[in-house]
């Protein structure tokens, strides 16, 4: 069978994306968002369970590339060795059956290894899963939306979306993150692949997690789990800040939307309209739930969970119509003039 270009390539993309999952999320994030000097490979761990598994896999994949080069090699070694030849007179080899050494080596070996995995995989599990937790944690919820995340501080009072800002963790003054992960819809999955390993969000469960970043920077990561049309523009950033910083953040987060009357016509426009339906800003009436929370918008880097960059010429594109950006997602297009979109953006821009 002949295959055309197009088909090469996609041949090429579903191999890639079976044997190199982790390539994945690192150029949908790339193409989507510009520039991200954000690595999404569990190869390169940078905080404490990622390495825990990164360690529990190069020791399986150790054991099964062991097993793979002695079974091909001998299975190479066999169809060459007994290869037929010109000179062979076609009878059947000699039939060699009930060897109880040779059935004893192949059941016995087989249970040692697999049992040797078992242990070490259960062993990690449980590290990961009972760890301690240390005075200076932080909290976090995060809720799974169709697509994008939903980040809540109950203990600092604040909401946000599609981006975790956490703080740097070092070994003197240790400060992980646990999180809550929860779903307002379908199953999606909570997958940083520097930072941990994967964790579902399920409708009606709480399941718990947490990760320990030991260098500051932004943590690329995506919805591990198929949940509809924009899946694949369901991005997650992780923002570890350097000590002391982080703290600012959450200052910055606290403060109210300031009150600026350059922008009444924009405020209009968004209080006049369903807006205020789907979206919350703090100290306003608006206090929607159904999209992400707004009071900061413009702290955030992407618009869409990543579908662009949050700038102002995207955020008028989306205003205008969020379906040319992200196609299918849950924000109708509110049909505004060009005037009212103006106005918009300008009020919007103050979300700071
Ligand atoms: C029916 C509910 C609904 C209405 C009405 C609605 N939105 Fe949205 N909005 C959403 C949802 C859902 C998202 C998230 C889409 C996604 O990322 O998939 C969103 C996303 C956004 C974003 C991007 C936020 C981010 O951090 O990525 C902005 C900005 C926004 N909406 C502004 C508005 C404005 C302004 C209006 C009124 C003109 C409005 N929305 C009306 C549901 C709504
Ligand atoms: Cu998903």
């Amino acid at each position: 069978m002949k295959l055309g270009l197009l088909g090469q390539k996609s041949l090429l993309w579903t191999l890639r994306t079976a044997f190199f999952p982790w390539a994945l999320t690192s150029s949908a994030a790339r193409a989507d968002t510009g520039a991200s000097n954000g690595i999404t490979n569990i190869f390169k761990p940078l905080s404490t369970p990622a390495e825990a598994i990164y360690e529990v896999s190069v020791l399986v994949l150790t054991i099964c590339a062991g097993i793979f080069l002695i079974v091909g090699g001998l299975l190479a070694y066999t169809l060459i060795r007994f290869r037929r030849r010109p000179e062979d007179d076609g009878r059947e080899p000699p039939q060699v059956y009930g060897s109880n050494q040779i059935e004893l080596a192949w059941t016995v070996i087989p249970i040692l290894i697999v049992f040797v995995l078992i242990l070490v995989t259960a062993r990690t599990i449980a590290d990961v899963q009972n760890a301690a937790r240390p005075a200076g944690a932080l909290d976090v919820t995060v809720v799974g939306h169709q697509w994008w995340w939903e980040i809540r501080y109950p203990e600092l009072g604040i909401v946000t979306a599609n981006e975790l800002h956490v703080p740097v963790s070092d070994p003197t003054k240790r400060r992980p993150t646990f999180l809550k992960l929860e779903s307002a819809d379908v199953a999606h999955s909570f997958w940083v692949p520097q930072l941990a390993g994967k964790t579902d969000a399920i409708p009606n469960r709480d399941n718990r997690m947490w990760i320990e970043p030991k260098q500051p920077g932004t943590y690329l990561g995506n919805c591990a789990e198929y949940c509809g049309t924009q899946h694949a523009r369901m991005l997650l950033r992780v923002i570890v800040h350097p000590p002391g910083e982080f703290e600012q953040w959450v200052e910055a987060q606290r403060q109210p939307p300031v009150d600026d009357s350059q922008v009444q016509a924009g405020r209009n426009v968004f209080f006049s309209t369903s807006c205020v339906n789907c979206h919350a800003i703090n100290g306003t009436r608006a206090d929607g739930k159904f999209g992400p929370d707004l009071t900061h918008l413009m702290s955030r880097e992407t618009l869409g969970s990543g579908a662009a960059p949050n700038t102002p010429e995207k955020l008028r594109v989306w205003l205008r119509d969020p379906q040319l950006l992200k196609e299918g997602c849950l924000m109708p297009n509110m049909q505004l003039a060009d005037t009212e979109l103006d106005h918009l953006v300008a009020y919007l821009l103050t979300l700071k």
